[in-house]
């Protein structure tokens, strides 16, 4: 038998390919170069940080699966979510940009736009010279996006555009707009869209006052009689399964990152009951505090298992959106828990931003919420145990 690697329990890394080991590397090092020197100055103050995609761009984070023709790497499934467990051990904030400009803007593009679209869009949004955001929810549609009210009205050449957009990552600072809409001309059938920063009657006012992924730029997008040419229009794709499969993408890296982000709180976690004695011991050295440290190694190296293998499964074209949905909440529901737990072993320090966990605690809260919430999950998972759909 080997040796026991606390961190590492049941060596994911040499499940991994050189290249992917690679890939992670350097996304490694950059997150930890660039991205944490600025993390608490940039949550204190909420600042908008468009900077950053080109920056990320050329470290090879953005559509990393994106093929080399169009600029990205042709990276794996499995590469993609190492990425954003890096960049999710930093911020939940700063994965969130990057995913949404990957898995929710590129991918669409990629996967249901014509030639032109790839040719015009991908190479400046993988460099990171453009910034997308993804317009599905909406004031009234969260959970139930087929409620929503967003229409493309059919014009002599092209469409025109009304309704709006709520909570949308990226939004204040995007140039390129992935809309979701009720198309009259299809059958009142949800059709995608690629608007652009600076057309007339769109806009996008940034939603202030989060106390939670505050790290990240979250919008409204406003559509007034917004007019688009037919080349406008996603032709690859009609209905609901349109921007499911782009939360498929984005859903599966939230489970790598989630893990990341529960990595950081758990290191944090022993080292500081390591460090910190009370009673005249380390904190580490008591039961209570041994178990809670066993059971987030547990987790973690569960859910990062998890990932890996619904990863495999994705770059071997037999992922079903169900796996994904038990990754995501699970992943999410167990480093939200590790988060608190974290907080409340590091005491008082736990609440300072210095030591970073209860960032991580807050961010964990939206990403529980957002791209299917940890109840719509469960329905999803319901409906696949039963056949039963219980959603209404
Ligand atoms: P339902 O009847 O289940 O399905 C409608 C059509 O869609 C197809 N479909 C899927 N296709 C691919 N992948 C999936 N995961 C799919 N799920 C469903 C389905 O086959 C059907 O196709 P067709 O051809 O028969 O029409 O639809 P429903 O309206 O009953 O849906 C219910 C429910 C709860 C599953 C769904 O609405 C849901 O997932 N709600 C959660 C909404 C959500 O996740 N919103 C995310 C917004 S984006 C975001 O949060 C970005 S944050 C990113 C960041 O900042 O990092
Ligand atoms: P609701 O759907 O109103 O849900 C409220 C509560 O009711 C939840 O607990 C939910 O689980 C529960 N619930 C809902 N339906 C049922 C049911 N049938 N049975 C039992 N319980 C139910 N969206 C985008 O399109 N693009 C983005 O880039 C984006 N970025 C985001 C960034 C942030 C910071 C946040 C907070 C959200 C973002 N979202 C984005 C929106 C996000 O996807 C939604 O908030 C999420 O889908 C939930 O919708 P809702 O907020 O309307 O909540």
């Amino acid at each position: 038998l080997g040796p026991f690697k606390w961190d590492d329990a049941l060596l994911l890394e040499n499940q991994l390919t050189e290249d992917e080991r690679m890939l992670r590397d350097a996304a490694r090092d950059f997150a930890q170069t660039v991205l944490q020197p600025r993390v608490t100055q940039a949550y204190r103050e909420e600042a908008a940080a468009p900077d950053l995609f080109p920056l990320m761009g050329e470290a090879g984070l953005l559509g990393c699966t994106i093929p080399e023709e169009y600029g990205g790497l042709g990276a794996s499934y499995v590469t993609y979510g190492l990425i954003a467990r890096e960049v999710e051990r930093v911020d939940s904030g700063y994965r969130s940009m990057m995913s949404v400009q990957s898995s929710l803007v590129m991918y669409p593009i990629h996967a249901y736009g014509s030639e032109e679209q790839k040719q015009k869009y991908l190479p400046g949004l993988v460099s990171g010279d453009l910034i997308g955001c993804f317009g599905l929810t909406e004031p009234d549609a969260g959970s139930d996006p087929g409620g929503m009210k967003t229409t493309a009205k059919k014009t002599a050449d092209g469409y025109v555009l009304n309704g709006s957009k709520m909570w949308i990552s990226n939004a204040p600072f995007a140039d390129v707009f992935v809309v979701w809409a009720k198309s009259e001309a299809h059958d009142g059938k949800i059709r995608g869209f690629v608007l652009e920063k600076g057309m007339e009657g769109l806009s996008a006012p940034k939603i202030g006052g989060k106390l939670s992924l505050r790290a990240s730029t979250t919008g409204e997008i406003v559509m007034k009689d917004v007019a688009v040419g037919e080349d406008a229009l996603l032709p690859g794709v009609q209905g609901l399964k349109g921007p499911f499969g782009c939360l498929n993408r984005a859903r599966y890296g939230i489970a790598w990152g989630t893990m990341g982000a529960a990595e950081f709180c758990f290191h944090a976690a022993r080292q500081y009951g390591m460090d910190r004695k009370q009673f005249g011991k380390p904190l580490a050295q008591t039961q209570l505090y041994q178990k809670k440290l066993a059971d987030m190694q547990t987790e973690i190296t569960l859910g990062l298992q998890a990932a890996l293998q619904v990863g495999r499964l994705m770059d071997t074209g037999h992922a079903a959106p169900e796996m994904i949905s038990l990754i995501k909440r699970n992943n999410c529901g167990k480093a939200l828990d590790i988060a608190r737990h974290s907080r409340d072993m590091h005491g008082g320090n736990g609440i300072s931003d210095e030591f970073q966990i209860m960032r991580h605690m807050i961010n964990l809260e939206t990403v529980n919420t957002y791209e299917g919430t940890h109840d719509v999950h469960a329905l999803i998972l319901g409906r696949a145990i039963t056949g039963l759909q219980a959603f209404f």
